[in-house]
């Protein structure tokens, strides 16, 4: 099937963080695409990424990013597509820097900005999958499948000790 969601990262080691937007999307049955897509690295790259998008069918983006993110600011820049931005947690600043780098962008291009980390990759992939879920009855569905089984887990299993 034709990807509807792309999954961006600034780096191979984004991967940890971004793995989980993309198992969370295979378990939703959203087909996505994976590619590491640099703002200072590959620059050029990264133009071409946003410019085409939309074209080859994308729907979403979830782009993230760590240290001085630009990469989700960037995209969004230079598309009409929604741009959802994760900050990975970094080293030096756990990750403060790149949620103030996604978060803060100035009025007139928005990045949809998740949680640090694992987190925000989870629910970048929930929140792709809502948006697309206006449109396409499935995903919609999958959606309320999945908070329904999550519901499902907490109730099934109240004492913390029995886990
Ligand atoms: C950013 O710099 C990436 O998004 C990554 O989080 C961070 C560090 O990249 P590496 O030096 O690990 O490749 O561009």
């Amino acid at each position: 099937m034709k990807p509807l969601i792309g999954i961006i990262m600034g780096s191979t080691s984004d991967w940890d963080t971004m793995s989980h937007a993309a198992e969370t999307l295979d378990k939703l049955g959203v087909p996505h695409e994976v590619e590491v897509v640099s703002a200072h690295r590959t620059p050029d790259k990264l133009f071409q990424y946003a410019e085409e998008a939309e074209a080859r069918g994308i729907e979403v983006i979830i782009a993230g990013a760590g240290g001085a993110a630009h990469l989700p600011g960037m995209v969004a820049a230079k598309t009409p597509l929604p741009v959802l931005g994760v900050p990975v947690q970094s080293k030096a600043l756990n990750g403060m820097d790149s949620l103030l780098s996604i978060v803060q962008m100035p009025g007139g291009i928005p990045v949809g900005t998740l949680a640090i980390g694992k987190a925000g990759a989870i629910n970048a992939a929930l929140l792709g999958a809502s948006i697309l879920g206006n449109k396409y009855s499935e995903y919609r569905q999958a959606v309320v499948d999945f908070r329904e089984k999550q519901t499902e887990t907490v109730l099934s299993k109240p004492d913390p000790r029995e886990l």
